[in-house]
């Protein structure tokens, strides 16, 4: 089941279900809702991760991800 709140997706479209959020982990440049890419430049949402699409430039997304017991 998915989370809508603070899962780093605007889903109301303005931006409500990502109010009261806790706050980023020390140190990251993301938010606690987000995957940081290996390049440490982007965040994306969790959601995003292991999509089956690259969102990161490196892609470093869709690494590590295990489907049908095969892993990338
Ligand atoms: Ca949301
Ligand atoms: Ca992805």
């Amino acid at each position: 089941m998915k989370t809508w709140h603070c899962d780093g997706d605007d889903d109301c479209l303005d931006g409500t279900d990502e109010r009261d959020c806790p706050t980023n982990p020390p140190g990251s440049p993301c938010s606690f809702t987000q995957f940081q890419c290996a390049n440490r430049r982007q965040c994306i949402p969790k959601s995003f991760q292991c999509d089956g699409a690259v969102d990161c430039d490196d892609s470093s997304d869709e690494v590590g991800c295990c489907k049908y017991n095969f892993c990338i």
